[in-house]
């Protein structure tokens, strides 16, 4: 299975990813992740994403194009994968076409996690709390969340029109959150 996941910030990507992925045995890739990896570990990549991710801006396609190319010619993709937060831009979606055309493996699904923006932002400021994440700010959420609208909701269209699109209600208990999007992959 080849699968997208989409959602607003704290909508429960990257929880609910970790779960679908060990359960659908397939690698889960988390493009902010693996920036948050280079920033702490101070690579070049991290320094330049980093200036990006600190103000709650995207980090430009053309950095974050590359990393998924190649991440995605890794031979542990071959049975399918989980892409948490890519594409997030209509330029990203192109590129990502173009790879998988290349690797001759269409995308299967897409699913879009959907919740309420206050509880979003409740959920963001108590992560802020236990783990501190430097974009967990309130007014750095907020950002966040009007890049998301801007940038990222138009691609749900141009998803649905390929017939691809899955919403799943992203509020309740995560254990509730991952039964709705099992059966919803499954279906
Ligand atoms: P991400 O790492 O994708 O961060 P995120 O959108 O906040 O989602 P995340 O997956 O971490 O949080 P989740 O909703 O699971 O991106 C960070 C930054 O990297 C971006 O802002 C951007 O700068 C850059 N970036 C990444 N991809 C990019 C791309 N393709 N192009 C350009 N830039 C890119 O969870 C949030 C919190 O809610 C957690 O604390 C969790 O425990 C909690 N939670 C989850 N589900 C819950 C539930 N059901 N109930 C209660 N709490 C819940």
């Amino acid at each position: 299975m080849r699968i997208v996941l989409m959602g607003p910030p704290g909508a429960g990507k990257g929880t609910q990813a970790a779960v679908v992925a060990k359960e659908l045995n397939i690698p889960h890739i988390s493009t902010g992740e693996i920036f948050r990896a280079n920033v702490g570990a101070g690579t070049e990549l991290g320094v330049e994403a980093k200036k990006y991710m600190d103000k709650g801006e995207y980090v430009p396609d053309s950095v974050t194009n590359a990393m998924v190319a190649d991440r995605l010619a890794q031979p542990d993709t071959e049975n399918g994968f989980l892409l948490d937060g890519y594409p997030r831009t209509l330029e990203q979606v192109g590129e990502l076409d173009v790879i998988l055309v290349g690797l001759g493996t269409p995308l299967d699904k897409v699913v879009e996690i959907t919740a309420n923006t206050e509880e979003v932002i409740a959920r963001l400021l108590n992560r802020a709390k236990l783990e501190g994440r430097a974009d967990d700010t309130e007014e750095v959420i907020r950002r966040r969340m009007e890049v998301y609208a801007e940038q990222t909701e138009p691609l749900t269209a141009v998803y649905r029109e390929e017939g691809k699109l899955i919403q799943v209600d992203g509020m309740g208990s995560v254990e509730d959150v991952t039964a709705r999007l099992l059966s919803a992959l499954s279906a």
